[in-house]
C-alpha cells in the first residue's frame, strides 16, 4: 500500500548568507503550521535555524554542511535540502543538486549575483535542473527590481519570468504585485505570529492611498514586463529556459507562502532517472535509491551515522532487503528514517522523490545506488580539485583509536579528501580540501565529536592531478611532486604549482596526468 500524495524535492541554494537557511526554516514552518496547527512554537528570538543544527553553524551563524527537511503541505510531502552556500563546501552543495528535481535559487537584493551565484546556475543548467529565483532581502535597501532582471538575463542567459513584483523598492516593501491575478498581496508587519503569513490580498481597487503611488509604478513595470513576454510559460521553465522569479523577505516571513504554492503547483515531479549504463527507471518501476550523503555527530547521545538516500524508483518499505550496486551484496534496511534538521522519526515506507535517512548502514558510502529487481547503478557524484593540503595527526598519541575512527567518519561524509601513501603511513595522511574552512571543520569535529584533538601541519601543494599506479610509479622521486591515493583508490599526483604539473605533464606525455573538475570559487 503506497503513499500516493505527491512529492517536490528541491534544494535551496545561493551565495553564502543569502538567507538559505532562513527560508528553509520559514518553509519548514509555514507548512507545519497549517497543516499541524499548534505543532509548532513561533520562532521566538532563537538565532540558530533547523538546517543550521551543528555547533559550529550556530557559534559562526553559517551553514556548513546540508539538511534535510521533510514535510507536508497541501497534501504533497515536500522534501527540502538547505545548502551551505560558502565555495569551500561546494562539494556538498553539489551532491545535494544530483538528489533534488528542481532549486531555489536565492539572491540577496542587496549584492545581486556573486561568482558563487553563478556557478550555481551553471550547475543546474548542466544537469537540467529548473530553477525558481527569489530575490530575498527585500525588505532592505538593494537594486531595482529592473536591474536584478537584467544582470539574470545577461549574465545567467537564463530568461526571467517574474511571477510577482515588488511593491515598493527594496527597503520599503509594502508587498507585491502578483502577476498572475493582478492582485496586490499587502505585507503586514505582525508582532508575535512569526510563522503566520503576514499577507492580506485585495484587487487593484483596494489599493489604499498611502501606496498607490508605488503601486502604480509596480503596475508600469509589471506591463513593461508583459510587453517584453516575460511571462511564465511552464515548458521553458522546465526545459531550463526561464526562471520565474519572486521577491521575499525570508528573515519577515513574507513571500514564504507564496513560494510553497508556487513549487507545489509549478516545480518538477520526480521523472525517470537514468543509469550509468543508460537504462532508465521510471518513479513506478521497482525501487532504488541513491546515497548523496553521509553524515554522523547529529545527536551526541549516542552514535550516529546517516545515510542519506533518495528514493528515485519505486516504494521503499522498512526492512526490505536490497542490493548495494557497487558491492553486489544484500543489503538490509532495518532503520528508516524521516529527517527534519537533526530530529529523526521512523518510517515505514518511502515514494520516489522522499529523501530517507538510513542509520548505521555503515556499508553505504556518497554516491552508491541501491536497488530491488534488475541491475541499476546512478552516475557518481563529482569531487573537485583539492587545491589545500595538510598532514594530520593525533595531538594526543594514546587516542590514535578514536583519531583513525574520525578520520575515517569524517573521509566517508567527505568533509575532506584523505590521501595516503605507505612513504607517510597512517599515522599521519594527508587532508585535501576544495576550501581552507573544511580544515577548520575537521579540528573542530575531530575535538568535540570524536575526543580526539589533531595537530594540522599545512604541505606545500597546490595542484592535484589525476594519475594511476603506473604513474605514481613513474613519479616516485620526481622532484616537487608526490602521489597519494585516495580513499576512493584515485590516485592524485600533488605539484608545488601548476608550472610544475604542466611542465612534468609536458615532459612526461606516457604519464596520466589528468586535471579534476575546478570546485571552489575559481
Ligand atoms: N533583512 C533581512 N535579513 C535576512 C533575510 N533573510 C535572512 N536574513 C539574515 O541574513 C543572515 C544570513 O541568513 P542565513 O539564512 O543564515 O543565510 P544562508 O544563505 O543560509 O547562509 P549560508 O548558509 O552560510 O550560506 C542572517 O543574519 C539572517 O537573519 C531577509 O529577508 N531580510
Ligand atoms: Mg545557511
Amino acid at each position: 500500500m503506497s503513499d500516493s500524495r505527491p512529492r517536490r524535492t528541491f534544494a535551496v541554494i545561493s551565495h553564502p548568507d543569502a538567507g538559505k537557511s532562513t527560508l528553509t526554516e520559514a518553509l519548514a514552518l509555514h507548512a507545519r503550521v497549517i497543516t499541524e496547527a499548534g505543532a509548532v512554537h513561533g520562532k521566538g528570538g532563537r538565532r540558530a535555524t533547523v538546517s543550521d543544527w551543528m555547533d559550529m553553524e550556530k557559534a559562526r551563524g553559517i551553514s556548513i554542511t546540508s539538511a534535510a527537511l521533510q514535510f507536508t503541505y497541501r497534501d504533497h510531502v515536500v522534501n527540502l535540502v538547505d545548502t551551505p552556500g560558502h565555495s569551500d563546501f561546494s562539494e556538498d552543495t553539489y551532491r545535494v543538486l544530483s538528489a533534488v528535481d528542481s532549486a531555489v535559487m536565492l539572491v540577496d537584493a542587496g549584492k545581486g549575483l556573486e561568482p558563487q551565484t553563478l556557478k550555481l546556475f551553471r550547475v543546474c543548467a548542466l544537469r537540467g535542473i529548473p530553477v525558481i529565483t527569489v530575490i530575498n532581502k527585500w525588505d532592505r535597501p538593494g537594486l531595482s527590481a529592473l536591474e536584478l532582471m537584467d544582470l539574470i538575463e545577461q549574465q545567467i542567459k537564463l530568461r526571467p519570468t517574474p511571477l510577482t513584483w515588488p511593491v515598493g523598492e527594496a527597503g520599503d516593501f509594502r508587498g507585491v504585485l502578483d502577476r498572475r491575478t493582478g492582485e496586490f498581496v499587502k505585507y503586514t508587519r505582525t508582532a508575535g505570529g512569526a510563522t503566520r503569513a503576514p499577507e492580506r490580498r485585495m484587487p487593484a481597487s483596494d489599493v489604499d492611498a498611502a501606496d498607490l503611488p508605488v503601486w502604480q509604478d509596480a503596475v508600469e513595470e509589471h506591463e513593461l514586463l508583459e510587453a517584453d513576454g516575460a511571462d511564465h510559460d511552464q515548458e521553458q521553465f522546465l526545459a531550463g529556459r526561464t526562471t520565474p522569479v519572486m521577491f521575499a523577505s525570508a528573515l519577515q516571513n513574507f513571500g514564504v507562502a507564496q513560494l510553497l504554492d508556487l513549487l507545489l503547483d509549478l516545480a518538477p515531479a520526480p521523472h525517470a532517472t537514468e543509469g550509468v549504463d543508460g537504462s532508465v527507471r521510471e518513479p513506478a518501476d521497482d525501487f532504488s535509491a541513491f546515497v548523496f550523503k553521509v553524515q554522523s555527530g547529529m545527536n551526541a547521545a549516542h552514535r550516529d551515522r546517516l545515510a542519506y538516500a533518495r528514493v528515485v524508483s519505486g516504494t521503499f518499505e522498512r526492512g526490505m532487503v536490497v542490493t548495494h550496486a557497487s558491492t553486489g551484496r544484500p543489503f538490509a534496511t532495518k532503520y528508516a528514517q524521516a529527517v527534519f534538521g537533526r530530529e529523526l522519526s521512523s518510517i515505514e515506507e518511502a515514494s520516489p522523490g522522499d529523501i530517507i535517512g538510513l542509520v548505521n548502514a555503515q556499508a553505504l558510502r556518497v554516491g552508491d545506488t541501491v536497488y530491488v529487481g534488475d541491475a541499476i547503478e546512478y552516475p557518481p557524484v563529482p569531487t573537485f580539485a583539492p587545491e589545500h593540503f595538510m598532514t594530520v595527526t593525533a595531538a594526543d598519541v594514546g587516542r590514535y583509536k578514536q583519531f583513525r575512527k574520525g578520520i575515517d567518519q569524517l573521509d566517508q561524509e567527505g568533509v575532506v579528501q584523505v590521501l595516503r601513501s605507505d612513504l607517510r603511513g597512517d599515522q599521519s595522511p594527508v587532508l585535501a580540501a576544495v576550501g581552507p574552512m573544511q580544515f577548520e571543520v575537521v579540528e573542530e569535529r575531530m575535538e568535540n565529536e570524536f575526543n580526539s584533538p589533531i595537530r594540522l601541519s599545512r604541505l606545500d601543494y597546490q595542484v592535484a592531478r589525476r594519475t594511476d599506479a603506473d604513474g605514481a610509479a613513474a613519479l616516485s622521486g620526481k622532484r616537487g611532486v608526490e602521489v597519494l591515493q585516495r580513499s576512493d583508490g584515485t590516485h592524485l599526483a600533488l605539484f608545488v604549482d601548476k608550472w610544475r604539473a604542466d611542465v612534468t605533464a609536458r615532459d612526461n606525455p606516457d604519464i596520466l596526468l589528468e586535471a579534476l573538475p575546478a570546485g571552489g570559487a575559481a
